[in-house]
């Protein structure tokens, strides 16, 4: 088994060492694909170029999201195509390919979480170039496998013709991880749509799936509630907010590209804005947070996912007399406050059959007296850690103990990895190989305990980026994520330094694609000599 591993590993160095290019040339040595696909059954180093009319076909061809990908897609392969139209002359001996025959198996375009992601990608010899052919249980498959073809196509300056390379090409692929994700932050620095909407276009190239949009904090509510519409007084400025329709619209824009958006409201601490249209939800006009308890949860039948949760200060509370009164009457501590709004939100969202996500701390405080669907979400270094000191290039080994995941999971809940050392963007000293070798299942052995880790998610936390520098802040590291989050454990496990040439092929793809991906080696990253 390992062997096949190894051999199928290596395969493409091998092959793409080979210079047999049939037209020319395969530039690379490996096949760049990012994150590296499941399997590579073949790979080669011939190419072949795209017809004039190259097409983009499905069966069945009735399916949505597929023609609107086709058209994204087309503009992505063409990208460098048009300059030289003028003065292209096709030789005729050329082989082309005509099409890419995309098949699907269920026509359910429903996206959750958990829907078969997989794919087949085949091209082969041109000899034999009336089949190139992607399969997929999904379209949401197929998005990745489109992605892959259009990682292996590029401009061939001395034919002046787009081809595909790296054929023949048999990709067998599909996630590690069914949750693949990336948090924003809109309430610490608004981010316009476009600017939204051009992060989960970068999310789709790196096959990330879960946009975790924390909409609203402390600092700004920028969404609007149309029941409760003085919640986004708390807004910035009147223009920097977001219509409920401008929300739907982002769900919907991303559902097209496979990603998932999950929104977040946390409660009851990172919440004052809350109170700018509602001042009757702060415990004082100098007490601003944790949300007044005894008022919240009769206020607010709220619908979201991400319950937040994380760092609540109940100092507020105390000083409050008509809260500690309210406390006092219940019979409860200040904890004892936190932990019924935490189960109560929950009760509210299990109502609306959502799922609760809850960061770490409703974990650490409350156990097993959360609801058992609840996923918990990690995020800090702490706990349980005993923590000695700290170095980037040093910081695995500067902590003892599980961690916090291997408990979570032992007691039975689902998890989300976020290690806040290794997987938050503001940290900007983390370098992106930090990034690339977090591995979610460390310190975890049993299968079904391996089963209850869902994925990871690489966090942009608002405070210091805003459109100016939102992607070269994500972007290459959140990529070195997405890698370890899709491909084989075997395999990036390896290491980071077999993987630098084509982290950098990929960050190159995003530049081309107009998203400022920062240098992979410079901005001020530490590059330590992993
Ligand atoms: N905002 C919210 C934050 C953070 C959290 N929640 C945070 C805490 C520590 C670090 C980075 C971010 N900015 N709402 C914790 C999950 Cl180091």
């Amino acid at each position: 088994m390992l062997v096949a591993i190894s051999i199928l590993v290596f395969l493409p160095v091998a092959l793409g060492g080979a210079s047999s290019g049939i037209h020319g040339f395969a530039e690379e040595k490996e096949i760049p694909v990012w994150p590296k696909p499941h399997s590579l059954l073949a790979s080669g180093s011939g190419s072949l170029a795209l017809a004039e009319n190259f097409t983009l076909r499905s069966s069945p061809d009735s399916i949505a999201t597929l023609s609107s990908a086709f058209a994204r897609y087309r503009e992505i392969i063409f990208l460098h195509h048009s300059i030289f139209l003028a003065s292209r002359q096709i030789p005729e001996s050329i082989p082309q390919l005509q099409a890419l025959s995309v098949r699907i198996s269920s026509p359910d375009e429903t996206l959750q979480i958990g829907v078969d992601e997989s794919y087949r990608l085949q091209i082969p010899d041109p000899d034999d170039a009336t089949a190139a052919l992607l399969t997929a249980e999904t379209v949401y498959g197929a998005l990745h496998g489109l992605e892959t073809f259009s990682q292996i196509c590029a401009f061939n300056f001395t034919t002046k013709m787009t081809e595909v390379r790296y054929i023949p090409v048999d990709i067998v692929d599909r996630p590690r991880f069914e949750y693949r994700g990336l948090l924003i932050d809109t309430s610490r620095h608004y981010e316009p749509l476009k600017i939204v909407r051009s992060v989960i276009d970068s999310m789709a190239y790196a096959k990330l799936n879960v946009l975790h949009w924390h909409i609203v904090d402390t600092q700004s509510f920028p969404l609007e509630i149309p029941s409760f519409p003085k919640l986004w007084n708390g807004a910035y400025t009147g223009a920097e907010r977001y219509t409920l329709e401008d929300a739907k619209g982002i769900v919907e824009y991303a559902r097209l590209r496979g990603i998932n958006v999950m929104p977040e409201l946390d409660v009851p601490g990172h919440a004052a804005s809350w109170g700018v249209g509602y001042p009757e939800l702060w415990p004082s006009g100098n007490c601003t947070q944790p949300l007044d308890v005894s008022n919240f949860a009769k206020t607010f039948p709220f619908k979201f996912m991400h319950l937040g949760g994380d760092e609540v200060d109940t100092t507020c509370w105390k000083k409050t007399r008509h809260i500690a009164r309210w406390l006092a009457h219940n019979n409860f501590t200040a904890k004892q406050g936190y932990e019924y709004f935490v189960l109560r939100a929950q009760k509210i969202a299990l109502k609306y059959g959502l799922t609760p996500v809850n960061w770490e701390e409703t974990f650490n405080n409350f156990g097993s007296k959360l609801n058992n669907e609840t996923i918990i979400h990690n995020w800090s270094k702490l706990y349980p850690y005993v923590f000695l000191g700290y170095s980037h290039s040093w910081n695995l080994l500067f902590r003892i103990g599980p961690g916090l995941a291997p408990l979570v999971v032992g007691a039975g809940f689902k998890c989300i990895v976020s290690d806040q050392d290794v997987w938050y963007l503001d940290h900007l000293d983390v370098p992106w190989q930090s990034f690339y070798k977090n591995e979610p299942l460390t310190n975890i052995t049993g299968e079904h305990e391996q089963s209850l880790i869902i994925g990871g998610e690489v966090c942009m936390w608002g405070e210091t980026v805003d459109p100016s520098d939102i992607h070269q802040t994500i972007w290459p590291r959140a990529a070195a994520a997405a890698e370890r989050l899709w491909s084989p454990r075997s395999f990036t496990d390896q290491g980071t330094s077999q993987v630098h040439s084509r982290l950098k092929t990929f960050r190159c793809l995003l530049q081309q694609r107009g998203i400022p991906a920062a240098p992979v080696d410079e901005l001020g990253r530490v590059s330590p000599p992993y």
